[in-house]
């Protein structure tokens, strides 16, 4: 008889999935692939009540990427500077924001934890939706209050080429292939790189189907 453990996948090594980016910052691949399913039935719930919309950029052009939102802090993208602004409703709804369901926050708390930063709670969090084409400017992330607090990110669906570059917009940029269930904490210095995603190439996801789903969950604190 030959063992039936031999033609089992080898114990995924924690180490081997867990990438450092930066002082800071670390990429945890697979993090999310258990509870995808529930992650996304949550996120499909709040898309149904508040659909993702392409708000304006600064420059006066519309985002490819369309968002919303859930969670008390009403931060949508498009604020002066390429950062964000309030919006405390849904411009087409006119309905306020939905809450937080409990397994995002869950979910945004143990990632948090498992990077090192337990005292960590989200009081916003933002719904990045990529069809196929769309596509992400280099930008900083600096509206929030608390610089301290990391940001938690979340990838569902199609894969991405992440671009994370310096302090300046000129500086040079790393490349990273964030795929389904990979889950990025951003904290420290990291916090204030510019960073950006290349164009999503098209094609399906078995289980979130012809898009890139992107969740951050972050403390603005006002
Ligand atoms: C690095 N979203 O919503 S998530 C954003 O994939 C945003 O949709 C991207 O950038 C996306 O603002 C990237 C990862 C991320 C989020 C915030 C950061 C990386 C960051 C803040 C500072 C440095
Ligand atoms: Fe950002």
């Amino acid at each position: 008889m030959i063992p039936l453990d031999l033609f089992e996948d080898p114990p995924p090594d924690a180490e081997a999935l867990r990438v450092p980016l930066a002082p800071g910052a670390v990429l945890m691949r697979g993090f999310a692939l258990e509870g995808d399913a529930e992650l996304l039935q949550a996120i499909e719930s709040v898309i149904a009540q508040a659909p993702p919309l392409h708000w304006q950029t600064p420059g006066g052009g519309t985002m490819s990427v369309a968002t919303t939102r859930c969670g008390p802090v009403g931060w949508v993208p498009g604020g002066p500077d390429g950062g964000h602004h309030y919006a405390a409703q849904h411009p087409r709804t006119g309905r306020p924001w939905p809450a937080m369901p409990g397994c995002l926050m869950d979910f945004a708390l143990c990632a948090a934890s498992e990077a090192g930063y337990p005292q960590f709670v989200p009081d916003s969090c933002l719904i990045n939706h990529y069809a196929p084409g769309a596509k992400l400017g280099l930008h900083q992330d600096k509206y929030e209050t608390d610089l301290r607090a990391p940001i938690v990110s979340l990838s569902l669906g199609l894969p991405a080429v992440f671009l994370f570059g310096g302090f300046q917009r000129s500086d040079r940029s790393d490349r990273y292939r964030l795929v389904h269930g990979d889950v990025v904490v951003w904290g420290g210095t990291s916090r204030l790189r510019f960073h950006g995603v290349l164009p999503v190439e098209d094609g399906t996801h078995a289980l979130v189907g012809r898009r890139r789903l992107n969740v951050t969950f972050r403390k603005i604190g006002r």
